[in-house]
């Protein structure tokens, strides 16, 4: 295993389409370590939704990074833990499933904390992979200094390379990016050079309105709520988006709307000014509320949600 800070090897620029790199690259990781955050950053735009809470990443999403020798498609997971409910093994089916089909994985950890518990699962998991696996700490804007000796003693053979980021500050970037490409295969892009994921809008603005309730709600309410959009409108001057929040019980409705509809307004706002800036058009939303009985736990609704 090498161990560089950092590093200057970078690919040849070249006009020769052999010479071309493409690949997937997983992010696995436990809940909460900057999966998401560092995705966005690779790609230079926000594609995957980031919060404080853990498990706030329900899908795999694609972020493609393109540039004049590489195509790198990076796969953002949902943190990795022991399923509780029917969701989270979805979720984690999804994950394993991942894991198989690409030429990278990026394990990322934080740099304070490890080796968890579930940092250990996740590492457990990946010792019976043999795709080449390359792991990432993440975090270190947060400590002082750390210790490689313990570091190295936790980490299994499967792992060829270790780098050290901040995914929030963009340290080490470069060469992250860097030594992702030097471990993909030769192979022509899969996607056109000018497309960055292959998520419909409707999908972003779904997601953009669960990170609102992840930002303004606190303990159950985000994990017990999904979005659905059921109009997605391109207008001439604007763009109208109608959605679903679901929620489990009647007894969240009045929390979710909060006195005078206050807590629903700020979900709105929130979205849509996100939204108007990742489309650069002003984006107006509608939001309604539907109660799901136990959604997360039925085969039914987990499949309306995109849960295969
Ligand atoms: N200080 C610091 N915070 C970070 C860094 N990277 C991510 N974070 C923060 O860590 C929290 C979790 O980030 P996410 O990107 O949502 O983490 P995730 O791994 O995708 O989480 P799940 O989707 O829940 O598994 C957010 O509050 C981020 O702002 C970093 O390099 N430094
Ligand atoms: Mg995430």
């Amino acid at each position: 295993m090498t161990d560089p800070i950092a590093t200057d090897k970078q690919l040849p620029v070249t006009s020769n389409p052999v010479d071309f790199r493409s690949g997937f690259v997983a992010i696995i990781g436990k809940p909460n370590t900057g999966k998401s955050t560092l995705m966005n950053r690779l790609v230079g735009d926000k594609l995957s939704i980031t919060s404080p809470k853990p498990q706030t990443t329900r899908y795999a999403i694609k972020g493609i990074l393109n540039d004049e020798n590489s195509q790198v498609i990076f796969v953002d997971t949902p943190g990795y833990l022991k399923p509780r409910y029917e969701m989270q093994q979805k979720m984690l089916d999804n994950i394993t499933q991942t894991l198989k089909n690409v030429d990278l994985i990026m394990f990322i950890t934080e740099i304070g904390t490890f080796p968890t518990e579930y940092d250990t699962e996740v590492l457990d998991l990946l010792k019976g992979i043999k795709t080449p696996q390359i792991a990432v700490f993440n975090k270190i804007d947060r400590t002082q200094g750390y210790d490689r000796n313990l570091i190295h003693m936790h980490l299994p053979h499967s792992i060829e390379e270790i780098i050290f980021i901040s995914a929030l500050y963009g340290d080490n970037i470069t060469e992250l990016v860097n030594m992702i490409k030097w471990h993909i295969p030769y192979h022509e892009p899969y996607y056109d050079a000018d497309q960055l994921s292959d998520l419909p809008m409707r999908f972003f603005a779904q997601e953009t309105i669960r990170e609102a309730i992840f930002h303004y709600y606190e303990q159950e309410i985000p994990y017990a709520t999904a979005v659905i959009v059921e109009r997605y409108q391109e207008l001439e001057d604007r763009s109208v988006i109608d959605a679903t929040i679901w929620i489990e019980r009647q007894s969240q409705k009045p929390i979710i709307i909060g006195k005078n509809g206050d807590n629903l307004k700020r979900i709105r706002e929130y979205a849509e000014a996100a939204l108007t800036q990742f489309t650069g058009m002003p984006v107006q939303i509608h939001l309604w509320i539907k109660i799901k009985d136990k959604w997360r736990k039925h085969s039914q609704a987990l499949k309306e949600l995109g849960f295969h």
